[in-house]
């Protein structure tokens, strides 16, 4: 009479340790999530100043705001959602003429961007437009008494 053979009870065994490695293998931890660094704050600023945030979209060519307004003297934040298909920016300017610069943000291709800047000190009417489309992409940009 042949001894049973123990092959069919070693294969199982041999299986389960090898699934066991892989269980293992895939409750590895993960990598540590990054962590989305912040910038030091500049308590300096940040306390005489002020921030400001606010928002502008550009769509079909056109700004979907006729008028951004900020508090004077502020650190602003402008976060452009370039929600088009052709390239567009956000710029500041004393004058409607485009006279001397206060803010030129980067143009962007669809997508959205944190423009940062500091409003004038000085209150007042102001300009805004796109670089690209200067003609007909324009606003008031707004600086009130903080
Ligand atoms: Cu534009």
């Amino acid at each position: 009479m042949a001894a049973p053979s123990r092959a069919g009870a070693v294969v199982p065994a041999l299986l389960l340790v090898a699934s066991l490695a892989l269980a293992a293998g895939c409750t590895r931890q993960p990598e540590a999530p990054e962590v989305e660094e912040e910038p030091a704050p500049d308590t300096a600023t940040a306390s005489a100043a002020g921030t400001f945030a606010t928002g502008l979209e550009a769509r079909d060519v056109s700004y979907n705001r006729a008028t951004v307004t900020v508090p004077a003297g502020t650190l602003v934040t402008l976060t452009f959602a370039n929600n088009d298909i052709v390239t567009h920016n956000f710029a500041v300017y004393e004058t409607a003429a485009a006279a001397n610069v206060i803010f030129r943000g980067e143009i962007i291709r669809p997508g959205t961007i944190d423009y940062r800047f500091n409003a004038p000190s000085q209150p007042g009417t102001y300009f805004f437009r796109c670089d690209v489309h200067p003609t007909f992409m324009t606003g008031d940009f707004i600086v009130t008494a903080s």
